[in-house]
């Protein structure tokens, strides 16, 4: 009941969803958000800290917050967890030497559990982990030569162990906007009733 609830108020446009994107430095992040955003190229610098804006899908709205990959910024991306509805994780295509390193940060936030704290007397407070979160992979930089087809990236990110949760992969290229849309569809299609 609370699930259809929350479907239909999706429906009617009054709940923000939360997204958040996360991924290597360079990967494309901020192009992503900013593509989404505005449909055009924008210039970019590395992300410290977080850019959030609010995307409308068809009445559907999405609070998706950017946050910088650097790897000394990879430790505070829990601290973005809470009600996260999706998580899109995006991969630079051409950067097969850290791919791996992209997938042990993937799996090392799916397994983050962290009991917040709980007063019997108070009604449970939201979950402060991914557990109800799901996932989208964007294989980003599609326009680049030698870059990895979304297959390659989900068979090396093993994906396919992921069985708790709606995951989905989509090549894009956030230059062009090439795949952003069916993106933003898949997204939409998570949060709202059929
Ligand atoms: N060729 C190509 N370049 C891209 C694409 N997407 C992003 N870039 C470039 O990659 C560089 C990094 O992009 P950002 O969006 O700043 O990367 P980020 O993931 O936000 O990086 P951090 O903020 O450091 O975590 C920029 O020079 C972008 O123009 C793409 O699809 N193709
Ligand atoms: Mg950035």
């Amino acid at each position: 009941m609370g699930l259809l609830l929350t479907k239909l108020m999706a429906v009617f446009g009054d709940k923000d969803h939360k997204v958040i994107i996360v991924g290597l430095d360079n990967a494309g992040k901020t192009t992503i958000l900013y593509q989404f955003l505005t449909k055009e190229t924008v210039q970019t610098s590395p992300t410290i800290g977080s850019n959030v804006e609010e995307i409308s899908v068809r009445k559907t709205r999405f609070l998706v917050w950017d946050i910088g990959g650097q790897e000394s910024l990879r430790a505070t991306w829990n601290s973005y967890f809470c009600n996260t509805e999706i998580v899109i994780l995006v991969v630079d295509s051409t950067d097969r030497e850290r791919l791996n390193v992209t997938k042990e940060e993937l799996h090392c936030m799916l397994a983050h559990e962290l009991a917040p704290p709980h007063h019997a007397a108070l009604p449970p407070p939201p979950p402060q982990d991914l557990h109800e979160a799901a996932v989208l992979v964007l294989a980003n930089k599609q326009d680049m030569k030698g870059s990895m087809t979304a297959a390659e990236i989900s068979r090396s990110l093993t994906l396919g162990a992921i069985t708790a949760r709606p995951w989905h992969v989509q090549a894009c290229c956030a230059l062009t906007g090439e795949g952003l849309p069916a993106s933003l569809d898949w997204m939409r299609s998570r949060v709202v009733a059929n």
